[in-house]
C-alpha cells in the first residue's frame, strides 16, 4: 500500500508538474503572440488615411498608413498596396500617392506585414469624379453686324451633378481687369447671343463646372469678316450761271464740294462770252 500509494502521490506530482509547465508553454506563447495571435506569428495591425476621400481623374490622391503598429520586438516590413484599379505596389514605408485616371468608385487594400511574417489588412474606399462633358454649338463664320448665339446648354456630367457655365468671350480682353485675360466670367448663362460689331478673328472660351468643383474648358474661334458692298454711282449734273464782270487781270472762282458719299469724277468749264464790247476808246 505505502509502494502503492508513493506511486499514486508520484503520478499527481507528475500530472501537476505537467499541468504548470503547460500553463507556463501557453502563457509564453500569449505574451511573444502580443496577444493577438497565440498559434502564429505576432500580427501587426494595418491603419489607412488618405488625404481626400473624393478626387476627380487625374488627380492624385495620398495614402498614409504610418500609424500602422506591430508588437515589441517585431518591425513592419512591408507595405503591399492595392488601389482596386488593376495597380499595384509595395514600399517598406507607410506613405505612398496614386493616379486615377478613370471616373468610379474603387476600395483600396493595404497589407502590413512584418518581420516574423505577421501580416493585417485594412480598406479604404475612394470615389473618382468625372469631369463635364462639353457640348459647345458655335459658329465659326459671321460678318460685322450679325448677332450669332453660341450654346452650350447640351453639357452634361456622367454622374448628373448640376452644371454651372463661365463664359469669357474674347481672350485678349481682360474684361475684369485683374490682369488675366482669360479667365474673365462675361456671362454664366448656358447659352449667350453676342453682336459682333467689328471684323477680325475672336477667341473665347466656356468653362462648364460640376457640383464637385470638376471643371472643363473649350475654346471657340469667331472669324468675323467685313461685310461686301456694291457701290453704284449716280452721275449728277452740276452747273453754276455768273454774269458777273471782270477787268483785265481780275479772275472768278467758283468751288463745288461732292460730300461725304459722293465724288467728284469730271470737270467741264466753258467760258461764253455773251457780249463782246471790243476796244473802247
Ligand atoms: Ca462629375
Ligand atoms: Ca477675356
Ligand atoms: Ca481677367
Amino acid at each position: 500500500m505505502v509502494f502503492g500509494g508513493e506511486i499514486m502521490r508520484g503520478e499527481k506530482r507528475s500530472m501537476a508538474a505537467r499541468s504548470y509547465c503547460l500553463a507556463i508553454i501557453v502563457l509564453a506563447s500569449v505574451l511573444l503572440s502580443g496577444c493577438t495571435n497565440p498559434i502564429g506569428p505576432p500580427e501587426p495591425t494595418a491603419s489607412l488615411t488618405v488625404d481626400v476621400d473624393q478626387i476627380n481623374s487625374g488627380e492624385p490622391i495620398n495614402f498614409d498608413a504610418r500609424e500602422s503598429s506591430t508588437p515589441d520586438a517585431t518591425v513592419i516590413t512591408q507595405f503591399s498596396w492595392d488601389f482596386g484599379d488593376g495597380s499595384k505596389t509595395t514600399t517598406t514605408q507607410g506613405l505612398t500617392n496614386h493616379v486615377y485616371s478613370t471616373p468610379g468608385t474603387y476600395e483600396a487594400s493595404l497589407i502590413v506585414e512584418n518581420d516574423r511574417g505577421g501580416t493585417d489588412e485594412t480598406h479604404w474606399t475612394i470615389h473618382v469624379n468625372a469631369y463635364p462633358v462639353i457640348e459647345l454649338l458655335s459658329q465659326p463664320m459671321a460678318k460685322v453686324g450679325e448677332s450669332i448665339t453660341l450654346n452650350a446648354e447640351g453639357s452634361s456630367d456622367p454622374e448628373g451633378g448640376v452644371l454651372a457655365w463661365a463664359w469669357d468671350l474674347d481672350l485678349s480682353d481682360d474684361s475684369d481687369g485683374d490682369g488675366d485675360s482669360r479667365n474673365d466670367v462675361d456671362s454664366s448663362a448656358p447659352s449667350i447671343t453676342m453682336l459682333l460689331n467689328k471684323s477680325g478673328e475672336f477667341e473665347g472660351a466656356v468653362v462648364v463646372t460640376d457640383d464637385r468643383g470638376a471643371s472643363a474648358r473649350e475654346a471657340f474661334q469667331i472669324n468675323v469678316s467685313t461685310r461686301t458692298w456694291q457701290v453704284t454711282w449716280e452721275q449728277q449734273r452740276v452747273t453754276e450761271d455768273w454774269d458777273g464782270y471782270l477787268k483785265q487781270g481780275e479772275s472768278w472762282t467758283y468751288s463745288h464740294v461732292p460730300g461725304i458719299a459722293s465724288r467728284l469724277m469730271e470737270v467741264n468749264a466753258t467760258l461764253t462770252l455773251t457780249m463782246d464790247l471790243g476796244w473802247q476808246m
